[in-house]
């Protein structure tokens, strides 16, 4: 049993489990179960379509790298950092880790030196793996430092050449009896959007994550003819689990793998493996919403077109039904756990006026204000939630929990809401120190820190500031020691320090003093409405 982490209280625990919430099985039981009840059917397509796998060629070669990774000494509790594109590597590493008894700790391939190194550490990983090179980037890079920074991390696996490391095409070996790990148990840690310094990681059990997967594909009527095109990152838990591509293989559906979410890539294979479903985040369906005039692909295939991550306007989501011909899904979900989902036969003004309701009748909600206190029915206030699939404490972070959570159990979202009478959500903002840069969240206190260490920084206040596109960008306000540093010379700095390019401000402003709260606080609204007011007068050509 992994340590550190918060388990549901017994009496929850009993309860999910006694209603059904919780069956009990290992997370890579789904693709077991479909591979001994349609073993010939097509699982998974990658790359340039000749690379397509039956449900029982992918569970064998699960089974051997699970095997593999036996031999090389990973299982029973181990975590594998895993930062791998939408491959099959990923599918088959994701899966043979759980075979193999190991937790794998989930991060994107746009992390970089500072993310991985951390994540590593807090995970107390013992492996790392990644992609050679990726969009002209060579990871090994990264990994040398993770090696070096975090001396347990004993192997690094490689999909692609591994110059001095492990190449995962070698994690493989002839399938061997492993003991089933205790459903209770951690099955993956997701790596949180973060409001502090540093990103937090996300338990998620067999169990919970098993119900999240099975409750998300009934309520978005996935089977067996589904075909589910993955275009967000594959370890983005909307992606994975909501239903993604877990989701399609618990059913018995076709998962493809897009390389990039552009319309050039993700078309050509809705119209090529004639896609019926797919997840996006709201730029992504905007510029779908526009290349669809001039892309010439058939999308007849498609049915759902799931948007969340960040909030979807009303005018562009009433625009997607007759602009795609497929129904819209608005998801507004977390990797902590809590997914809202429209339903598919609710009616437009919810469709496109929501971002959906709770998933399962066992996830409890509560609104409050700045006191904790329980809004009038249709007021806003913040989001609380605990339910059998919702968190109740990240790992290895006792202090940060005590202010995320109520003492009894309820998890602070941060999200501003209000509720319909139909259980439906409005997102109406944000109560947290987060920029939500078109679905990619970034921890102002984490970018501050960065920002910090440049030596002509004196002070430094991150904000959102409202785009078009991709609904906020990101505005570092600095208060400069010195020569201050131009937004490029910032930008080299960053990256050099191993930071994630979507982190990397979009605009530099610089004060000579920030504006305080009574409280001596930097006061953060009004640094965003000055930049509001600034951005409104630019475009209307004043500035
Ligand atoms: C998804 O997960 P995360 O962990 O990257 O981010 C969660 C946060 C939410 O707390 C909220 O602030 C924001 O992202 N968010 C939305 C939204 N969906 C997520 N804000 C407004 N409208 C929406 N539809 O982003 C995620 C996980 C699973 C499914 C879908 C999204």
């Amino acid at each position: 049993m992994l340590d550190g982490w918060v388990p549901w209280p017994q009496e929850f625990a009993e309860r999910y489990r006694d209603e059904g919430y919780w069956a009990g099985r290992p997370l890579d039981r789904l693709l077991r179960d479909r591979a001994v009840s349609s073993p010939e059917r097509v699982a998974l397509v990658a790359g340039d379509g000749s690379n397509r796998w039956t449900y029982a060629e992918l569970d064998l070669r699960v089974d051997r790298t699970a095997a593999g990774l036996r031999r090389l000494g990973i299982g029973d509790g181990d975590r594998v950092v895993v930062q791998l594109p939408n491959t099959d590597a990923f599918v088959v590493l994701f899966f043979g880790l759980l075979r193999a008894g190991a937790i794998p700790v989930l991060t994107l391939p746009a992390h970089r030196e500072s993310e991985l190194v951390h994540v590593a550490e807090v995970s107390g990983a013992t492996a790392l793996a990644v992609p050679d090179t990726l969009d002209g980037f060579d990871h090994r890079g990264p990994a040398r430092a993770v090696r070096k920074a975090v001396p347990g991390v004993e192997h690094v696996l490689v999909a692609g050449d591994p110059a001095e490391f492990t190449a995962l095409a070698d994690v493989d070996a002839d399938p061997v009896e492993l003991p089933a790990p205790d459903p209770g148990d951690v099955a993956v840690l997701l790596l949180s959007g973060g409001t502090t310094g540093k990103p937090k990681l996300i338990p998620r059990t067999h169990d919970d994550y098993t119900y999240n997967v099975r409750a998300s594909a009934e309520v978005c009527g996935f089977d067996g003819d589904t075909v589910y095109l993955v275009v967000l990152p594959t370890a983005h838990n909307f992606a994975l689990a909501c239903p993604g591509l877990l989701g399609t293989l618990m059913v018995g559906g076709t998962v493809v793998l897009s390389p990039t979410p552009s319309p050039d890539d993700a078309f050509a294979l809705i119209e090529r493996e004639k896609v019926t479903a797919t997840a996006v985040v709201p730029p992504i369906a905007l510029l779908w919403l526009d290349a669809v005039e001039w892309e010439e692909a058939d999308l007849s295939s498609l049915r759902l077109l799931q948007v969340g991550g960040s909030k979807l306007g009303a005018e562009p989501a009433a625009r997607v039904e007759p602009a795609l011909g497929c129904t819209l899904q608005q998801v507004f979900g977390m990797a902590e756990g809590l997914l809202n989902y429209t339903r598919l036969d609710d009616p437009p003004e919810l469709l496109t006026g929501t971002q959906g309701r709770p998933l399962s009748p066992a996830d409890e909600v509560r609104v409050v204000d700045d006191e904790g206190h329980d809004v009038p029915p249709g007021g806003t206030g913040e989001l609380l939630t605990r339910g059998p699939y919702t968190l109740r404490g990240y790992y290895r972070a006792a202090e940060h929990n005590s202010r995320s959570f109520t003492p009894d159990g309820f998890y602070r979202t941060g999200d501003l809401v209000r509720v319909l009478p139909s259980g439906h959500l409005v997102v109406e903002g944000r109560a947290k120190d987060q920029i939500n840069r078109g679905g990619d969240k970034i921890s102002a206190e984490e970018l501050e820190n960065h920002l910090l260490a440049h030596p002509g920084v004196h002070d430094a206040a991150v904000v959102g500031m409202p785009d078009e596109t991709m609904g906020e960008r990101t505005c570092a306000y600095l208060v400069p020691r010195g020569q201050a540093p131009t937004q490029r010379e910032l930008a080299a700095f960053l990256t050099d320090r191993g930071v994630a390019a979507y982190k990397l401000p979009d605009r530099v402003e610089l004060l000579d003093i920030f504006p305080r709260t009574s409280v001596g606080k930097i006061d953060k609204k009004s640094l965003g409405r000055l930049i509001t007011t600034r951005l409104s007068s630019e475009g209307s050509g004043e500035g």
